[in-house]
């Protein structure tokens, strides 16, 4: 290459760089909120501005805005948007309050496209007729870290539009939910209809007592449509519908990856059911216990899998099962012909009251494949396979009559697990119960989770039943994604499945490579000058060029 042309090609790329990524990633400036403070005021710390909206409107691409704590009257439109590598961050500091006292619009409102923002450290209360924070739609790489939503009508909406519609301003994708506490809001917890959304990580989430005013079914955590989502460390607990519910309304299902994961989550005293999926997904780890009507409802054509999981006394009040797949009534958008649900090392015990239907319904058109679980609900029907219009007893369990006649539960049994307190919801097992070390390594080739529900090493021994594993105590390090854990579909989209601090390393890191790679560019550019113009003895135009190199290194240098 022509070595003036060169240079002037790295020169120009070395001055684009140190314009732009230079100072978002570098030079981004801080901005200051306080109730003290004055809206014609420069947002610095010494003279803070005074409402959270303006501070917002003058944000860039990765700036950082410090909310102080106090009480903060008003409703936030983010109408400003970040990039990959300038990411905003909006950052309560103490108890930052969000009220929505005397006003009448949604709490704290992302716009349509708004993406690459992190809104951490806020409670907002009182939007009490709308939604507390929502994401309107078009929202990418959004993260809500220590948020507290109550009072409102929605904790948690995103995406804009009436259930079964395309959505008004689009989808919302890789949206994170870390340590979301959504409560005592009027209609729902969180909701994301008619979504779709894409990407959802919802970590260490609590939704309890939401729609409790509403006087119908509204749920704790729900999704119209989505896929590619995880639930860990979720507690979804009293609200008025159902504790988790998943892919109501998919018009995709058949064509989803059902890449769906609830893990080391609880689920209970809900008024309506307590799990539903609707287009596929994994159960892992998790409790579903103490819900009005099924605990575990499994509905559209998709592959399921319940692993190490305890759902026990549900249906009490409606009499109703522990779990049912693809029941009849369920029907609507899409087939339940084609279901397959694996089952292993899982316990449902104590579901449904006396007189009630049996303990687990099996839908005509599901593929059931079961082994090292414990069964013990109803002594008569603990399990009613439709296909074959017949319950199987515990005694059918226990003396292998149902495993001769379906090759299932061969190491299955019906026998009281033995929890240590049911009464008082302790789940945990006795020294004495025979889920210790029943379990199975892998069934079907799927691997039994190498923790448990308290992320406790397992096997300790063998193999436990449930979601604990007795006797371990020692807290695996790696606690999460590991994808030796995980169906082979998540484990695949598993870059994505990472904290803000490890998305901004990488960010960090790519951008390091980048301007590594075009300051070495911009040397050999420099190299290849001086080199040209030792054989052609110098000129005035290569005189000038490696003064404004000089110039640019320095820069580079001290950026
Ligand atoms: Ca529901
Ligand atoms: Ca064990």
């Amino acid at each position: 290459m022509n070595a003036k042309v060169y240079f002037l090609i790295a020169s120009i790329l070395v001055a684009l760089l140190l314009s732009t990524q230079t100072y978002v990633a570098f030079c981004a400036p801080t901005y200051h909120v306080a109730i003290t403070g004055d809206d014609s005021a420069n947002g610095a710390e010494s003279s803070p501005w005074r409402t959270i909206g303006h501070g917002v409107a003058n944000l860039k691409p990765g700036d950082t805005l410090i909310i102080h704590e106090g009480t903060y009257n008003e409703a936030v439109n983010i109408e400003v948007t970040g990039t990959e590598y300038g990411h905003i961050r909006i950052v309560g500091q103490g108890q930052v309050i969000i009220s929505g006292e005397g006003v009448d619009s949604d709490g704290v409102v992302l716009g349509p496209g708004v993406s690459f923002l992190e809104l951490e450290g806020v409670r907002v209360t009182g939007f009490s007729g709308s939604w507390g924070l929502a994401l309107y739609g078009t929202n990418n790489h959004i993260t809500l870290r220590n948020i507290e939503v109550d009072q409102c009508e929605t904790g948690i909406r995103i995406t804009v539009g009436n259930s079964g519609e395309p959505p008004e301003f689009g989808s919302a994708d890789y949206v994170t939910l870390e340590k979301v506490h959504l409560h005592h809001n009027s209609v729902g917890g969180f909701d994301c209809t008619p979504g779709p959304c894409y990407h959802l990580f919802v970590r260490d989430g609590e939704f309890a007592y939401n729609g409790v005013e509403a006087g119908f079914g509204a749920d704790g955590f729900a999704v119209e449509i989505g896929d590619h989502m995880l639930l860990e460390r979720v507690k979804s607990h009293d609200n008025q519908g159902d504790g988790i519910d998943i892919g109501s309304r998919n018009p995709l299902i058949g064509n989803t990856t059902g890449d769906i994961t609830v893990r080391e989550s609880e689920v209970y005293a809900n008024q309506k059911n307590g799990l539903k999926l609707w287009s596929g997904g994994a159960v892992i780890n998790s409790i579903v216990h103490s819900n009005g009507l099924c605990g575990l409802v499994i509905i559209y054509n998709s592959n399921y899998e319940v692993v190490n999981t305890l759902v026990a006394r549900n249906g009490q009040e409606d009499r109703d099962y522990g779990m049912r797949a693809g029941y009849q009534q369920e029907k609507g958008l899409a087939g339940n012909d084609n279901i397959k649900l694996t089952v292993f090392n899982s316990i449902f015990a104590f579901n449904g009251p006396p007189g009630a239907p049996t303990g687990v319904y099996v839908g005509k058109g599901v593929t059931f494949l079961s082994d090292n679980n414990i069964w013990y609900s109803r002594v008569e029907e603990e399990i009613y396979l439709d296909a074959r219009r017949k319950a199987y007893s515990q005694d059918d369990i226990n003396g292998k009559a149902l495993f001769a006649e379906t090759d299932n539960d061969e190491h299955s049994m019906s026998a009281d697990p033995m929890f240590v307190n049911m009464k008082a919801n302790d789940f945990n097992l006795s020294s004495n119960s025979p889920a210790i070390d029943a379990g199975a390594p892998v069934f079907q080739g799927i691997n039994a989770p190498s923790m448990d529900i308290f992320g406790h090493e397992r096997p300790y021994g063998s193999y436990d039943i449930g979601p604990t594993e007795y006797g371990s105590t020692s807290t695996k390090t790696t606690a999460t994604f590991s994808s030796t854990d995980r169906r082979t579909s998540l484990a695949a989209s598993s870059p994505v499945a990472t904290t803000r601090e490890q998305q901004a390393g990488t960010s960090e890191y790519v951008y390091l490579l980048v301007a590594a790679v075009i300051v070495t560019v911009g040397l050999l550019g420099v190299i290849v000058v001086l080199r040209s113009r030792t054989r052609a003895g110098g000129g005035s135009l290569g005189a000038r060029a490696q003064n404004q190199v000089q110039i640019k290194m320095q820069i580079s240098q001290t950026a």
